[in-house]
């Protein structure tokens, strides 16, 4: 962990009724699958979302209302930031693993696909964020290699339990311009890399690089409600958007 705390926006992809057998009993309340971004902005193109096939999870009560299913070691950081029914203690309703949670279909915020569903992600690491993470292939190199992988490999989805019609057709949602590399920044990357998989480190770590402060620095949002403006200026303005109308919420570590 960094020495400076990283604070992340929380998703919150309402997972829909009917509930598979394996969480049925959580029916009737708000359930959601917590993803932790750094790119809010990004949020109209997301296309599906992560999770760790062998990754430990557990549903959480975060107020009266709402449950979050995360790592239990974002559930202990969320009940110290006002975000556990039992202040300063998770409290935890059921254990999941990611093999739970695939297919899962959900609503998510800002997304112009209105039913997304959770897919395995191979390199998602346990000690950051919620351990869900939300796919923008058309801006995140991770989420688009990740993706590809599964389009690319009927053995990898026939292993995991993927259903052709949760990745097939794989569209990119376009959402941001950068000059330099268009409006599907990750996607051209990714090719001009040569990347072959979500594996791929050393590239990844290169393409993230690259595209990441361009994004930031040189993107112009070209969807949504602040369509033309900078990413920066988009930026603050999206999240305060999400945050207010309760469809996210911060989260630091
Ligand atoms: B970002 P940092 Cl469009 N394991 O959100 C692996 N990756 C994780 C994670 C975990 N446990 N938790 C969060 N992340 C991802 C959007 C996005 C992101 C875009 C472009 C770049 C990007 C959509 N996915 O991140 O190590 C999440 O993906 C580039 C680094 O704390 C989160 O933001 O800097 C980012 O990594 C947090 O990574």
């Amino acid at each position: 962990e960094g020495v400076q705390p990283q604070e992340y926006v929380l998703i919150k992809m309402e997972v829909v009724p009917p509930f598979p057998p394996k969480l049925k009993t959580m029916e009737g309340r708000n359930v959601y699958l917590a993803a932790a971004t750094l790119r809010p902005e990004t949020m109209y193109g997301q296309t599906n979302c992560w999770v760790l096939p062998d990754g430990k999870y557990g549903a959480f009560e975060i107020n009266d209302t709402d449950v979050f299913i995360v790592t239990s070691r974002a559930a202990l950081n969320l009940a110290y930031q006002n975000l556990s029914r039992v202040p300063e203690k998770p409290t935890c309703l059921m254990e999941l693993s990611g093999c739970d949670l695939i297919g899962l279909p959900l609503k998510s915020p800002l997304a112009f696909n209105e039913i997304i569903y959770a897919l395995p992600m191979l390199t998602i690491l346990t000690d950051k964020g919620t351990g869900i993470v939300t796919s923008v292939p058309s801006d995140s190199p991770d989420d688009f290699m990740a993706l590809q992988d599964l389009v690319a490999k009927p053995a990898l989805r026939q292993k995991y339990g993927v259903k052709d019609e949760w990745v097939l057709p794989f569209k990119v949602v376009p959402i941001i311009n950068i000059p330099e590399f268009g409006d599907k920044s990750a996607e051209k990357v990714c090719l001009d890399l040569k990347i072959k998989s979500q594996n791929d480190k050393e590239k990844l770590a290169e393409a993230k690089r690259m595209t990441y402060l361009k994004g930031f620095t040189d993107g112009t949002m070209i969807v949504g409600e602040f369509n033309g403006r900078k990413v920066q200026e988009a930026k603050p303005l999206i999240k305060n958007k999400l945050l207010e109308e309760g469809t996210a919420v911060l989260y630091s570590e």
